[in-house]
């Protein structure tokens, strides 16, 4: 049997392209894919930097074998908007997906569409699955068969305290609202679990025809839950709190409140009320240096298996996470800390240790796979393959990412700006390299009115209402009347901004 080495990052210059195996080009092989989702994993990993104080060397020890895009966002701060859009190549703004629901093939004009996984499948792949992939269940053991060969364990947070180990929190206190110190055995987390049959299916392998396997782990969502162990990763004080501003949202437009009206996550008057800052803090980052190790399991089997050097990994985010920042908890804005995510390539094709400051898309990931494996390219997908950037760094990119949360409203990211447009025409505009917190909104500014009507000029020119069946999280606005609709209620200007 042939063995293919793993190779040492520190010998490898920085951005040096690791060449296609051997076997690869002799056989004509195609690479395989190891495809890393992590829910609601913001960009407080070591190769984004977001977080001075996070842990999670086998994210880092990827990023020394690939490249990592440090401007890479999502097409909507939601699990099942950004999901859809990812493995669809299609944006939200396309085809309407902004809730939590519906499964995109309970939708008429959607039911039929070739998913990632599914075109994979139809060039010779075996495509296999665990953990969270999809948002939800979708169906018996016939659909998922659609979707992919072979079904590991499903995707959850595992072992739990018999009952919260917070106070009740604001708004139905949500079940998954919840974090802190839980003594158990890592053996017992969902995450684990799926890590180990990851490993399992890589060591036992089919050597016949390529794979694509996707792995998603559940942590960092909330209830974030670790023992001691991972929690004295991090000091128990406030140095650990992110950067934040009292008159944040001051200068932020009403309807930007519209896009997380009413949620469980708690805002941050609750958790400082309650003591539960540092604690949030802390559990969120514990968290992910618990997911990070899940990661280096994965990782270790795949270079065990001798197969490291043939197979292609990305690693992504499904979108980021506020914790504290702009007075808040949870998703649902179109700011860098919840738009923000990781973005890792390596393998196959792949320059080493290079990072790239060009925004990208996690739209991208689709054309960027069939693009890399020499798949047969798709005419009906939105997305750019980042293989230019992969190759070479610093290769330049026109399009900037676009992030959309129900229609109408939009974040342009380029390399420098961020520019935000609300439904009813509200707007902000953020200068991220002197402001990397968005503190300072400068829609306002004279001296940007030509940069600005540069931004928006990217506003999707399809920007469609929400598909049927849309529910949670589902915003949509009357301008005639000027009353936006959240989940179904009415919101004047006037109403009071839920606490
Ligand atoms: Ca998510
Ligand atoms: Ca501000």
């Amino acid at each position: 049997m042939k063995i293919l080495r793993f190779v040492v990052p520190a010998m490898l210059a920085t951005g040096m392209v690791l060449p296609v195996s051997a076997e690869q080009t002799s056989g004509g092989r195609r690479p395989n894919v190891l495809f890393i989702a992590i829910d609601d994993q913001n960009d407080w990993v070591g190769p984004l930097g977001g977080h001075p104080m996070v842990k999670t060397p086998h994210m880092d020890r990827l990023a020394a074998r690939g490249t990592t895009f440090l401007n890479a966002h999502i097409q909507s701060p939601l699990c099942n908007p950004s999901r859809t859009a990812l493995m669809l190549g299609l944006r939200p703004s396309t085809t309407g997906i902004y809730g939590l629901a519906p499964w995109f093939r309970e939708v008429p004009d959607l039911a039929g569409r070739v998913t990632l996984p599914q075109h994979f499948k139809a060039h010779g792949y075996r495509t296999l699955t665990a953990g969270k992939i999809y948002h939800g269940g979708i169906g018996g053991p016939a659909k998922q068969k659609i979707e992919f060969d072979v079904w590991g364990p499903p995707g959850g947070v595992g072992i739990k305290p018999p009952q919260k180990l917070i106070p009740p929190t604001p708004m139905g206190n949500h079940a998954l609202m919840d974090w802190g110190v839980f003594p158990h055995k890592d053996e017992d987390k969902q995450d684990y679990v799926i890590a180990t049959w990851a490993a399992d299916q890589l060591n036992g392998m089919p050597k016949d025809d390529p794979f694509f396997m996707a792995v998603g782990f559940f942590l960092p969502h909330v209830p974030c839950y670790a023992t001691q162990t991972w929690f004295d990763l991090y000091p128990d004080d406030d140095s650990v709190l992110p950067p934040h501003r009292e008159d944040d949202r001051d200068d932020t437009p009403r309807s930007s409140w519209y896009l997380h009206w009413e949620l469980p996550e708690p805002r941050l008057k609750w958790v400082r009320e309650n003591n539960q800052w540092r604690n949030l803090v802390r559990s969120y980052m514990a968290c992910t240096s618990f997911v990070d190790a899940q990661i280096g399991r994965v990782l270790d089997a795949l270079e065990a298996a001798g197969l490291a050097d043939s197979t292609i990994v990305v690693l992504w985010g499904d979108h980021g996470w506020h914790l504290g920042e702009k007075g808040i908890t949870g998703k649902n804005t179109l700011w860098e800390r919840s738009t923000r995510v990781p973005l890792i390539f390596a393998g196959p094709g792949v320059a080493v240790n290079a990072r790239c400051t060009q925004p990208a898309e996690t739209l991208d990931i689709y054309p960027t796979l069939i693009d890399l494996c020499g798949l047969a390219p798709r005419e009906d997908i939105e997305g750019l393959t980042l293989r230019p950037q992969l190759t070479n760094a610093s290769a330049m990119r026109d399009r900037p990412a676009i992030t959309s949360h129900n229609q109408g409203n939009h974040g342009i990211r380029t390399e420098r700006w961020r520019y935000i447009r609300y439904v009813d025409g509200a707007e902000e505009f953020y200068d991220m390299v002197n402001d990397p917190n968005e503190w300072t909104n400068l829609a306002g500014e004279k001296k940007l009115a030509g940069i600005i009507a540069e931004h928006r000029k990217w506003l999707p020119s399809i920007d469609v209402p929400p598909a049927p069946g849309s529910a949670n999280r589902v915003l949509t606005y009357d301008a005639a009347t000027d009353i936006a609709t959240w989940e179904g209620k009415p919101v004047t200007r006037a109403d009071p901004i839920p606490e």
